[in-house]
């Protein structure tokens, strides 16, 4: 197979569409040349942590929107690698919620394993993808940011796995301009004990307001305040915790919200979402979708509709993530290698994304929601050889895990569950997350730790 494939991004999505080809290669199979493309010095995406905020070292924008003492903010027996589990790679079962740390020394292990680093060019930029319908290849043009050089080659297909949760949606309110103190994006977010002691103002209901505050409040800030635009998240949260209604301005140090209350606050952190965003794609090639698990444009969430030979992968708003990256990473590459056919005509493609938003506009809840993503990994991995595995266990993982956070927010992270693909169930944490100040590895995985050996 003279093919030559474009991978956009080394994080979860694109090390999946790695480790996809080279499954298949070790069953013998003749695959194409694949060559990945990661701006980033090293590979994992958002699980590679940075320091950095803004623009990096080159004066690109910094893809990072993890933060120190994350934890994984649902149980891993939802994301776990069907053909690679966490007792392979830790050799035992570990508990249920890993920081970030050990999240990515898990995703580093499997494609470690598959030995596809070299197929990775790193502090490599993608600037551009142009589609020439005559000769029916990809130019894609890159910036080898340490040379300071721009080239480009040409490819059969590309397959974009550049994430979605980077560029930040970031809303203005009156007074921003004139308040005395810090207003930045979760995007931005680093270290909680940047709050201690401060009463910090969140906007926004969705994980990264949950979280974020979570460990403003771990780590010691004086009081929690997050406003809403549409519903209250409604959990039971600590005495210093508070849900408003929408801000409505600020002045000084002052925020004022819809229902007319007041409180002081010194610093402003905006959860308020991200956007898809590829300054890299042409109108003809650029996907345009919210956040939400029924994409625009995307047969069987992958294929772009407007040309197929082009491959979006993790683009779904995301109860599934790493299991869902390979079922799609799987799918892709059975379409290039000719196992699966994509239909020619365009209305089919187009009734496909028709019926999958459908499909989630059917739903009435997060329940649905999340049996409807699951019911999509299911849907592709019966297409392809990924390892089937219990699909509906993970929905029972996300369902207890649910329910966990209802009956105490600060504590949900102390439960465990069954892996779906090795049966084993995950021991509890040596110490309850509220008390475990130190994420590292070896901390983790180590024996209980005390507060005092947190730095
Ligand atoms: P990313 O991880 O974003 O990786 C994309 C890669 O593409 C990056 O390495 C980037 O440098 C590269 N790239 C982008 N543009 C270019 C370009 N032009 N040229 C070259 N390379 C480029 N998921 C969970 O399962 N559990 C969690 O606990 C969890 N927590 C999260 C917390 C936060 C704060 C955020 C933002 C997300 C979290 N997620 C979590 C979801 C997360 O989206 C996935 O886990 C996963 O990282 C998505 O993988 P990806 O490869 O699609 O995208
Ligand atoms: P999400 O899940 O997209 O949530 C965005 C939140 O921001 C949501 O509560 C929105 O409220 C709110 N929002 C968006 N725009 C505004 C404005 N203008 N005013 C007020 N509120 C607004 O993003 P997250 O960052 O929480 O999570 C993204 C990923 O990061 C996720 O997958 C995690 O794994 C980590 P709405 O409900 O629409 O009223």
């Amino acid at each position: 197979m003279d093919k030559r494939i474009a991978v956009i991004g080394a994080g979860p999505s694109g090390l999946a569409q790695l480790r996809a080809f080279q499954s298949a290669a070790a069953k013998g199979a003749k695959i194409p040349e694949i060559v990945c493309f990661e701006k980033q010095a090293n590979w994992g995406g958002l699980w590679n942590y940075t320091w950095r905020t803004g623009l990096d070292q080159y004066g690109e924008p910094v893809h990072g929107s993890m933060y120190r003492y994350l934890w994984s903010n649902g149980p891993k027996e939802g994301l776990e690698f069907a053909d690679y589990s966490f007792e392979e790679h830790f050799g035992k079962q570990i508990a249920s919620y890993p920081p970030r740390a050990v999240l990515f020394d898990y995703i580093e292990g499997r494609v470690n394993k598959a030995g596809v680093r070299d197929w990775i060019r790193f502090e490599t930029a993608v600037r551009m993808v142009t589609w020439d319908k005559n000769t029916r290849k990809f130019t894609v043009t890159v910036q080898d940011l340490p040379k300071d050089h721009c080239y480009s080659e040409e490819f059969d297909h590309v397959i974009v796995a550049s994430g979605h949760f980077s560029t930040p949606n970031v809303p203005e309110f009156p007074g921003f301009d004139r308040f005395n103190g810090r207003i930045l994006h979760a995007h931005d977010f680093r270290d909680a004990r940047e709050f201690i002691g401060k009463d910090i103002l969140l906007i926004g209901t969705s994980y990264s307001a949950e979280d974020i505050g979570s460990q403003c409040w771990k780590y010691g800030a004086k009081s929690v305040t997050n406003s809403y635009r549409t519903a209250p998240m409604g959990f039971d949260w600590p005495a210093n915790w508070e849900e408003k209604p929408l801000l409505e301005k600020v002045e000084i140090n002052t925020a004022t919200f819809k229902d007319g209350s007041t409180k002081r606050i010194d610093a402003i952190i905006l959860c308020t979402g991200y956007k898809h965003h590829f300054p890299f794609l042409p109108d003809d090639l650029r996907l345009r979708t919210a956040n939400r698990l029924a994409t625009a444009d995307l047969y069987k969430g992958v294929a772009y509709v407007h040309n197929p030979n082009l491959f979006y992968i993790g683009m779904q708003d995301q109860w599934f993530t790493f299991n869902m990256f390979d079922a799609q990473a799987w799918w892709a590459r059975d379409v290039i290698l000719g196992r699966i056919k994509v239909p020619a005509d365009k209305k089919a493609l187009v009734a496909d994304v028709e019926a999958r938003v459908a499909g989630e506009d059917a739903g009435k809840d997060s329940y649905d929601a999340i049996r409807y993503q699951g019911d999509y990994v299911k849907e592709l991995i019966a297409e392809t050889d990924y390892p089937s595995f219990d699909v509906d266990g993970a929905n029972e993982a996300f369902f207890e895990w649910k329910k966990h956070k209802k009956k105490g927010i600060m504590e949900f992270r102390n439960h465990s569950y069954r892996s779906v693909i090795t049966g084993t169930m995950a021991p509890p944490h040596h110490t309850p997350w509220k008390d475990a100040l130190d994420d590292s590895l070896e901390s983790y995985l180590g024996a209980a730790e005390t507060t005092a050996a947190a730095e």
